[in-house]
């Protein structure tokens, strides 16, 4: 399935900018967490932080927050997983947005599945790639060059498919379009994103910030249930975990790897013209 021209992954100078940008990412954020275990993640936090990473002794305790946050982003992925239904060892998964793969080594770890990853940044294509045979796994996980919007992927060849933190890059009426086609009959998509608060009004400077720090364009709530509804998607779940990520970034503001985008993030959850959202739904 390789051998894809680049204008069929990278149509727009908007995706051409996202892509430069993720080729180009090596944040002491995301290196020095995946290098705690080799999982290498693109996703924020979920669960509450083990005090004592501020006792001990204070040499260590920049990497004690370290491997705290990698430990919260880990469990976050693990979440996204529960929500994917009984998976088999035969089954095929979608990770759309792939980034440097490490939700899709957990599915495959976890499942034995077949998991397919695709993202817009070769880089990010390469290195996953490297880390499956790294892993031993690549006959089972591998990772294209492709763009979600149009995967060419067969039709109805996915038991289920995930999007963890990419769906603030594309149009969603397109992008569930090519999920409804991607997935058989009773299916599931699993969705974790940030999105706007409609019963707030427009998007607040805070959300602003996160949009342009990124190069993103977050989705207001009511945005994801219309394209959902749209495309034979059909809700089963939704969970809100912003309360459960608001300790991550606390703890993220507190450590050496801040990157300066904790403040708006905490400054939305907390004013709520923003939350972080998980989607459960099944294809009909
Ligand atoms: N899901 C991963 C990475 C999230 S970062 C994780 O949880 O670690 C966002 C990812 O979306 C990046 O890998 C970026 O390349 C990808 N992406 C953005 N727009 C895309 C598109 N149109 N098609 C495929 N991937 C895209
Ligand atoms: C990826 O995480 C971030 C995104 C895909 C963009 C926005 C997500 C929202 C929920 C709005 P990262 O791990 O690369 O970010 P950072 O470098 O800040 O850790
Ligand atoms: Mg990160």
């Amino acid at each position: 399935m390789e051998g894809i021209a680049m204008r069929d992954v990278l149509r727009t100078d908007y995706q051409k900018s996202v892509a430069e940008y993720w080729n180009k990412e090596k944040d002491p954020v995301n290196i020095k967490l995946g290098e705690v275990d080799g999982l290498y993640h693109h996703h924020y936090g979920l669960g509450d932080w083990d005090p004592s990473v501020l006792a001990g002794p204070p040499e260590s305790q920049d990497q004690r927050i370290i491997e705290e946050l990698h430990r919260l982003e880990t469990a976050q992925a693990e979440v996204l997983l529960d929500h994917l239904g009984d998976i088999t060892p035969d089954d095929r998964l979608l990770d759309a947005g792939s980034g440097r793969g490490g939700s899709s080594f957990m599915a495959n770890a976890r499942f034995g599945c077949h998991v397919d990853g695709v993202s817009i940044s070769e880089q990010q294509v390469a290195f996953a790639n490297d880390q499956a045979r790294q892993r031993g796994v690549a006959d089972k996980v591998g990772f294209h060059f492709r763009n979600m919007l149009d995967t060419r992927l067969d039709t109805g060849s996915r038991r289920a498919i995930w999007t963890n933190e990419t769906t603030m890059y594309v149009d969603l009426f397109e992008l569930f379009a090519e999920f409804s086609r991607l997935l058989e009959y009773g299916g599931r998509y699993v969705c974790i994103t940030g999105c706007s608060n409609d019963v707030t009004g427009m998007r607040s400077k805070a959300v602003s910030r996160i949009d342009e720090h990124y190069t993103c364009n977050i989705h207001p709530r009511s945005e994801y249930f219309k394209a959902l509804a749209a495309n034979n998607l059909v809700p089963m779940q939704v969970v809100d975990l912003t309360p459960d990520t608001i300790p991550y970034w606390e703890l993220r503001a507190k450590s050496s790897v801040a990157t300066g985008i904790e403040d708006p993030f905490l400054t939305a959850y907390k004013e709520g013209s923003f939350h972080y959202l998980l989607i459960a739904a099944d294809r009909i």
